[in-house]
């Protein structure tokens, strides 16, 4: 069956299948699809589908809680979506609508987080790192302290992500990225103070972050790595690294929040980028690893990229996020408010 057909017969009525709506409202972040992956969706499937971008995933948790009805699908990673589930924030898939999950490589399906594949569908796989521009700083080692060194004062950043944040400097302390411990926590707390008074540090959502490396307002960052890739490709002056001391690694899928208008029509979507080559495109543009085997199979994935470790880094040193639970969730919220508290209105962006 042909996309339209299968459109037609899922809104033929009478029928027991969903009804798939004719708009598809999505929430992702910045430059996360291909150039055409909505527009070639709108004109198979006759959907007009309205895209809008969240800085980071407190934007995204905190615009699904406040209105679950107001988009039919977003990305996020699956512990942020695992931790939705408990709120009952996110509606379970039928994974009947997504015959293309059979694409996705089993290491990357019934994740701890994501039991069953109920309520994400993989969509890549990263990790976070330090990109700097060459020009200013040569670090001496690759390690989180270079994002407190002294050489770059003023024009350094961190991301806006309070467990991006604080989950890195556990890291750099040689802890667990998920440490409910409060004496390790204090401490991560203590160095992120010392970065915001000793080198001004500043905390950019990662879009925002990538144009201040552009225009030389920053020398280094906090960086997710495909975010790196995409823009070492663009600039050569720009390097990346993972820490030495390790870090995240995170994996984002496609979910559904709980009163979506058009769940129907988000699944038809999600197998849509679960095409092989829908996928790869989305994968080759916006420099993140793939879960999609078929794609990788078909000789899909720009080759470069399969070699390129800033994209495949060794997992080796790169810890999986746990859900968080209430206890430890307080705990983290408290540490990042002693952050946030010796912030100086100079160092806050927007
Ligand atoms: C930002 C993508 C970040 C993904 N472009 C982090 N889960």
């Amino acid at each position: 069956m042909t996309g339209l057909a299968v459109l037609a017969a899922a809104c033929s009525s009478g029928d027991s299948g969903p009804q798939v709506g004719r708009e598809l409202h999505i929430f992702n972040w910045d430059d996360y699809f291909a150039p055409t992956t909505l527009a070639d969706f709108e004109k198979e499937f006759g959907i007009k589908v309205h895209l809008d971008t969240f800085d980071d995933e407190a934007e995204l948790l905190s615009t699904i809680s406040s209105d679950p009805s107001r988009y039919d699908l977003f990305i996020g990673s699956d512990v942020l979506i695992g931790e939705m589930a408990e709120l009952r924030l996110v509606a379970e898939l039928d994974l009947d609508n997504i015959p293309n999950l059979a694409n996705i490589d089993p290491a990357y399906l019934d994740l701890p987080a994501n039991p069953g594949n109920r309520y994400g569908i993989p969509y890549d796989w990263g990790t976070t790192g330090v990109m700097y521009n060459t020009t200013c700083i040569q670090p001496r080692e690759e390690s989180w302290a270079v994002l407190s060194d002294p050489r770059i004062a003023g024009r350094v950043a961190m991301d806006t992500e309070q467990s991006v944040v604080i989950g890195s400097t556990l890291k750099r302390l040689g802890y667990s990225l998920n440490s409910d411990d409060p004496n390790e926590l204090d401490e991560a707390v203590r160095v992120i103070q010392d970065q915001i008074g000793k080198v001004q540090l500043r905390f950019v959502p990662a879009y925002d972050a990538r144009q201040m490396m552009k225009s030389g307002d920053l020398c280094a960052m906090q960086a997710y790595n495909g975010d790196a890739a995409y823009e070492m490709a663009e600039n050569k002056d720009f390097a990346f690294f993972v820490p030495r001391e390790g870090s995240d690694i995170f994996f984002d899928m496609m979910a559904i929040p709980r009163d979506a208008k058009n769940k129907a029509g988000a699944e038809l979507f999600i197998d849509y980028v679960l095409r092989p080559e829908v996928h790869a495109a989305i994968n080759n543009y916006t420099g993140y690893a793939t879960p999609n085997r078929v794609a990788r199979e078909q000789g899909l994935i720009d080759q470069a990229y399969l070699s390129d470790p800033t994209i495949y880094p060794d997992t080796t040193h790169l810890e999986p996020w746990v859900i968080f639970d209430g206890q430890r969730r307080a705990l983290w919220n408290r540490a990042w408010a002693d952050v946030q508290a010796v912030v100086p209105a100079s160092q806050v962006s927007n």
